[in-house]
């Protein structure tokens, strides 16, 4: 254990002294029962806005604090600036990382081609480990859908685009996922909307959320115009470990949950 630790803080001083930026070591990860926060204010020590760095890439904006606002019990994510001085994106993340469990969001995501309004956990290089990840993302070219994915020691591919049947961007709808060890199930305003189940991530992730333009995936994304200021709601997040007491509302989702498998497996042996 010393010796571990000792490796490890003799690796971040080694990191630090050739003047990489990014984080040196794994958060530490949350071990109680339930985490959440209704936006009311910035929630420092359990929550860190990016800033002054850029993804790169597909990526065109640099991380702002400035454009991580709280107003009147919701967070403010915003794409600011123009094509001459460049755009600002906004990034909000716990500083801990989460494991199995039920993440929970209730948003309002942006509606303009060229954009992604986001929840999700990451956990990757910049936090010591491999790249995990599990994904809830609104393509803002259209509202009316919500696009599934998650990556499994940095391998991707798993997109589910799902049908809302409402355009999510004109008012608060709860978006969620419940992830153990063999699937995660994807929720609309409580129900279960989509499972996968094949190479499921395993490690502990930061909860994050972001806004961000692109460039150069238009097939993905359609082409960002240049609009700004742009802005997506968050009203709360919330975390629930498995088996844990948690709220009575999400032992209802993962009951659900557990009748629609059998449901499922019902109609696939009529079959
Ligand atoms: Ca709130």
């Amino acid at each position: 254990m010393k010796i571990r630790r000792l490796v490890s803080l003799l690796t971040a001083a080694a990191i630090v002294a050739v003047g990489t930026v990014v984080s040196t070591s794994a958060a530490s990860t949350f071990n109680g029962s339930y985490f959440g926060t209704g936006f009311d204010s910035y929630d420092w020590g359990k929550m860190e806005a990016s800033d002054g760095w850029s993804n790169g890439g597909m990526f065109d904006c640099t991380w702002s604090k400035d454009n991580v606002q709280f107003s009147g019990g919701k967070m403010n994510l915003s794409i600011t600036g123009n094509q001459w001085q460049g755009y600002k994106g906004a990034e909000y993340r716990t500083t801990q990382a989460f494991g199995y469990g039920m993440y929970d969001v209730s948003m309002k995501p942006i509606k303009n081609d060229g954009v992604v309004s986001s929840f999700f956990t990451y956990t990757g290089p910049s936090d010591g480990t491999v790249w995990d990840e599990i994904d809830i993302e609104f393509l803002g070219k259209n509202t009316y859908q919500v696009q599934f994915n998650y990556y499994t020691r940095g391998q991707g591919n798993h997109e589910y685009v799902y049908n809302l049947g409402f355009d999510a961007s004109q008012g608060f709808h709860q978006y969620g996922f419940y992830w153990d060890k063999t699937s995660i199930t994807w929720y609309v305003d409580k129900k279960a909307v989509y499972t996968a189940y094949r190479d499921i991530p395993s490690t502990p992730g930061k909860i994050m959320m972001n806004v961000w333009n692109s460039k150069g995936v238009d097939e993905w994304l359609n082409h960002y115009n240049g609009r700004a200021p742009l802005t997506a709601q968050y009203d709360w997040i919330s975390y629930t470990a498995p088996g844990s007491s948690g709220s009575n509302q999400q032992q209802q989702q993962r009951q659900n949950n557990n009748n629609n498998k059998y449901n499922n497996n019902n109609n696939n042996n009529n079959n």
